[in-house]
């Protein structure tokens, strides 16, 4: 098992899960976005970019597997199982449209992390009995950052999951400093941020806010 293996909310640190959209990203370069966010202490990070040719993605996953190992961060792939292998990520994450993931287990084998975005408990209880390692819950409020997202399953769908599923899982879904602190309150340990955190002018800066509004600290810790 790799030393980045970290699932959402495992540990102190697995707290923020962010990930990467270009078009969000200010024009900025993906090595200077994933620097920053690394650099800020983000522990766990999603490669997601939805319109991008196979062999530019590959590139660009790659120079991640090099950034988050030199960070210790946990790299995990969006929807793309063959890049997720090739690039010697830590996980790939699908959606309920995507490969079930049963499949993906056979091609990836035991030890790569699945995750799985649900909308609703049945969602979540299936999610359970195919043997995800994690969920996503959401979108918990609007977002334009997903297309063809479902309305928003809001904080009432994460209370399900926080008293019926034992599976780690990540809330995600137009998720903000100014509204952190109330997806904590209703248990997310592990919160995915997308426009909040590429699309900061200063990354550095809003990864500190936002952990800091996420534990009610002044700074973060
Ligand atoms: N998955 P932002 S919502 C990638 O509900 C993604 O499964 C979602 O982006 C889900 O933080 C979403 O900018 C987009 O709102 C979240």
């Amino acid at each position: 098992m790799s030393s980045t293996r970290i699932l959402p909310g495992s540990r102190p640190d697995a707290d923020i899960y962010a990930l990467t959209d270009s078009r969000l990203s200010l024009g900025r370069s993906l090595e200077e976005v994933a620097s920053a966010l690394l650099g800020a202490g983000i522990k766990i990070l999603q490669y997601r970019e939805k319109e991008m040719d196979g062999g530019e993605m590959l590139e660009q996953c790659r120079l991640l597997r090099r950034l988050t190992r030199k960070a210790s961060a946990c790299l995990i792939i969006d929807d793309h199982v063959d890049i997720a292998m090739l690039c010697g990520a830590d996980g790939v994450h699908v959606g309920q449209s995507d490969i079930p993931v049963p499949d993906v287990r056979a091609l990836v084998g035991p030890d790569m992390i699945i995750g799985l975005s649900t909308h609703s408990p049945d969602q979540a209880r299936a999610a359970v009995a195919v043997g995800a390692d994690y969920i996503g819950v959401g979108p918990i409020f609007a977002t334009q950052t997903k297309k063809n997202v479902c309305a928003p399953v809001t904080l009432e769908y994460l209370d399900w999951v926080v008293a019926h599923i034992d599976l780690p899982f990540v809330a995600i879904g137009g998720i903000k400093e100014h509204n952190i602190a109330e997806v904590a309150r209703h248990g997310a340990k592990c919160c995915a941020l997308v426009s909040e955190l590429v699309g900061a002018p200063d990354i550095a800066s809003r990864v500190a806010a936002v952990r800091a509004a996420m534990h009610g600290t002044a700074d973060g810790q």
